[in-house]
């Protein structure tokens, strides 16, 4: 009897190893790692944020290049989260190599090696990579379609440095660039930027009372606090970025 038991529980440990198999060869290749980055420009200058969210395998490096228009935009400076991605026992820890302005392109290196806790990495949603902010060389002119004002400024995200530079490597240290030798099987994916003018709170490309709903929206019951919901550019996104919106829609 029990050792009939003992063969049921063989049995049922060998189907569940073969389900879970099944599962993981069955289960769509999302991508680990997607890069993108989210800007919002004034007359003046445009700020943009790179993000990554990393889902599967915590990361201990990242590199992203945001790719700019030279003859529109000229970079003011270029800062990493240090906050998140830092080498030491704390933040800002160890220094490294900070951000390079590349003439077409600002590269972004992070790093994370916490001598805390070496094995955690870096993981989650909408991880602040770094912060590049450019002064408008173009007079401030309005873009011919803001609803896509990313293409007017040239910016876009790709891989920081081309192999054999390794970019993106997990704690486990498997590297996910799309061009490593031999190529990951989710390679980090690269969906783009999206630039909108301020205060252009659902990001649709115009400014109208609709705008001010989306806020209020927001503020009262949270979501994605993009850069563009912040009017008037200090103090994160708050009330004071409404009467921003208001401001701008009757001057
Ligand atoms: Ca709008
Ligand atoms: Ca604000």
């Amino acid at each position: 009897m029990q050792k009939n038991l003992k063969k049921d529980a063989v049995f049922v440990l060998a189907a569940m190893v073969a389900f879970l198999v099944l599962l993981i060869f069955a289960l769509p290749a999302a991508a680990a790692v997607t890069v993108y980055a989210e800007g919002a420009y004034t007359g003046d200058d445009l700020v943009v944020y790179v993000y990554a969210d990393i889902d599967t395998d915590a990361i201990c490096s990242a590199g992203v290049k945001l790719t700019y228009d030279n003859t529109v935009l000229t970079v003011d400076s270029a800062v990493k989260n240090d906050a998140v991605w830092f080498m030491g026992d704390s933040s800002p820890g160890h220094s490294y190599m900070n951000p390079e302005d590349a003439g077409d392109g600002v590269i972004v290196i992070c790093g994370k090696l916490d001598t805390s806790a070496p094995t955690d990495g870096v993981i989650g949603d909408r991880v602040l990579l770094g912060i590049v902010t450019f002064s408008r060389n173009d007079g401030g002119a309005v873009p011919p379609d803001p609803a896509v004002a990313e293409d007017y400024f040239g910016v876009t995200v790709e891989l920081g440095r081309v192999d054999p530079f390794a970019n993106f490597v997990t704690t486990g240290g498997v590297e996910l660039d799309a061009d490593a030798d031999p190529v990951p099987l989710e390679p980090v994916a690269f969906t783009g930027a999206t630039v909108r003018e301020r205060g252009d709170a659902n990001g649709n490309g115009e400014l109208t009372t609709q705008d001010m709903a989306a806020l209020r929206y927001y503020i009262v019951n949270g979501g994605i606090g993009e850069i563009w919901k912040d009017c008037n550019g200090v103090d994160g996104i708050n009330t004071q970025d409404m009467a921003c919106i208001r401001y701008k829609l009757t001057h």
